[in-house]
C-alpha cells in the first residue's frame, strides 16, 4: 500500500518541491488549497513541475478547525507537512494579527486534527531561522537561545513550542525543521533572491531598468528549496520525532547575491541598483548562519546545490518565463 502525505501549502514554494519528491518516492499525495477566485493560476508551481494531475487538492484553511479535521479523518494520512504559513516577513507587521492566526494558531489547529483523528501520523512543522532573529550566538544550533525580531517570527516560535509541546504532552512523532531561507526558481517574487533574478532578467530583456533594494548589508545563508524539502522527510523517517537545524553553514550579503545574478546577465549592478529607504524593515535580522551538523550526523542531509549554482538558475529561468510573456 502506497504511503498518504498530506501537504499544506501546496501551493507554495517548498508544498511543489516536496509533493515532487513525495511522488518520486511512491507516495498518495494529497494537498490542502485555499479556495481562490483565480483557481486557474493557484497551481501553477505544480504546473511547472509538470504535477498539478498527480496531487489530490482538497479544500481548506489553517482557520478552519472542523474541515481540517474532516481532511484528517478522510486522508487518513501517514505522514504530515505543515508548510501552510503567512510567509512573507515584511507583510507581517502590516497584517501581524492574521500573521499569528495563520502562522501560530493555524499549527495547533492542525495538530489538533492530528490528535483526534490520527494521532498515528508522523507530522513536520516548517519552523524558521528568522526565530534566532537578534542573534545570541555566532552560528546559530538547535541550542541557540532564539530572539525573534518580527510578528512573523514571534508566530513561527509559537508553532515550533506547540510542536514540542504536543509531542512532549501527547507523544505524536512531531518534528520541527529550523530551516534557513531556501530559494529555487519557484519563490515568490516578493522574496529578495527572486526580486533580484526577475529584475535583472527584466533588464537585460530591455523591460526595465533598476532594481530597488533595501538593505542590501544583511547576510543570509541560503539553500535551494530542492534540498531543503529532502531533508523534511528524511526527518519524518526517523524512529525518534527530534528538531534539526537545515542550512548550508555559509552566509552572505544582499548585495554579493545580487552581483551573482547582474555578473551572470552581463550587466554592471551599479549601474542599475538604487536603495530605496522605504524598503528597509521596522526591525531587522542583521544576520543569520546555520550549523546543520545535527541533521548530518543523524541522517546524513547534506546541501548539494550551492548559491552561485541557484542564481544563475534562477536568472535562467527568469529569462525564459520573460521571453514567453515577450513574444505572447
Ligand atoms: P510560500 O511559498 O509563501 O507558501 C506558503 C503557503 O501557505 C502557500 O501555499 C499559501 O497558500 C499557504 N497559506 C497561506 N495562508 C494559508 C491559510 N490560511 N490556510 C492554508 N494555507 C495557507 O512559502 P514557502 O517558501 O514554500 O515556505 C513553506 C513554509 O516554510 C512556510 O511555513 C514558511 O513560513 C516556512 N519557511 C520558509 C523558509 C524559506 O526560506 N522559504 C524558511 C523557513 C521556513 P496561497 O497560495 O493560497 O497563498
Ligand atoms: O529578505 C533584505 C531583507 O524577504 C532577506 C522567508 O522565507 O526566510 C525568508 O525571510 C533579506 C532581509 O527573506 C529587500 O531586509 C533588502 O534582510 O528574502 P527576504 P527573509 O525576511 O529572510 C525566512 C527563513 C523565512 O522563514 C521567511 O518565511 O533581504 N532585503 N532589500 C530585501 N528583502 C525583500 N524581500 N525585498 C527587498 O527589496
Amino acid at each position: 500500500m502506497a504511503k498518504k502525505a498530506l501537504v499544506t501549502g501546496i501551493t507554495g514554494q517548498d508544498g511543489a518541491y516536496l509533493a515532487e519528491l513525495l511522488l518520486q518516492n511512491g507516495y498518495e499525495v494529497y494537498g490542502l488549497a485555499r479556495r481562490s477566485s483565480t483557481a486557474d493560476v493557484n497551481l501553477t508551481r505544480l504546473q511547472w513541475l509538470g504535477i498539478e494531475g498527480d496531487v489530490r487538492i482538497v479544500d481548506g484553511d489553517l482557520l478552519d478547525l472542523s474541515g481540517l479535521i474532516r481532511t484528517v479523518k478522510d486522508v487518513k494520512p501517514d505522514e504530515v507537512y505543515n508548510l501552510g504559513a503567512q510567509s512573507f516577513v515584511k507583510s507581517s507587521w502590516q497584517q501581524p494579527l492574521l500573521t499569528g492566526q495563520v502562522t501560530a494558531l493555524g499549527v495547533t489547529n492542525v495538530l489538533e486534527a492530528v490528535r483526534i483523528e490520527r494521532p498515528e501520523a508522523r507530522f513536520y512543522q516548517a519552523s524558521s531561522s528568522e526565530m534566532y532573529g537578534l542573534i545570541q550566538e555566532p552560528m546559530q544550533s538547535e541550542e541557540t537561545p532564539f530572539y525573534p525580531r518580527s510578528p512573523y517570527a514571534v508566530a513561527k516560535l509559537y508553532g515550533h513550542w506547540i510542536t514540542i509541546n504536543y509531542r512532549e504532552s501527547f507523544g505524536l512523532h512531531a518534528s520541527s525543521g529550523i530551516l534557513f531561507n531556501h530559494e529555487s526558481p519557484l519563490r515568490g517574487i516578493e522574496f529578495v533572491t527572486r526580486k533580484v533574478t526577475d529584475a535583472v532578467a527584466r533588464i537585460k530583456l530591455g523591460l526595465a531598468k533598476e532594481l530597488r533594494l533595501g538593505n542590501i548589508d544583511a547576510k543570509r545563508d541560503w539553500g535551494h528549496s530542492k534540498d531543503y524539502v529532502r531533508a523534511m522527510w528524511m526527518m519524518l523517517q526517523q524512529d525518534v520525532a527530534d528538531d534539526y537545524v537545515i542550512a548550508t553553514g555559509r552566509t552572505t550579503t544582499v548585495r554579493d547575491m545580487c552581483a551573482i545574478a547582474f555578473k551572470h546577465a552581463g550587466l554592471n549592478m551599479e549601474d542599475h541598483l538604487v536603495i530605496d529607504p522605504e524598503l528597509f524593515r521596522p526591525a531587522e535580522v542583521d544576520v543569520l548562519l546555520g550549523n546543520p551538523e545535527k541533521a548530518r550526523k543523524k541522517f546524513g542531509w547534506e546541501p548539494k546545490i550551492g548559491l552561485e549554482e541557484m542564481i544563475v538558475e534562477m536568472v535562467e529561468a527568469d529569462l525564459k518565463r520573460l521571453a514567453r510573456l515577450k513574444a505572447s
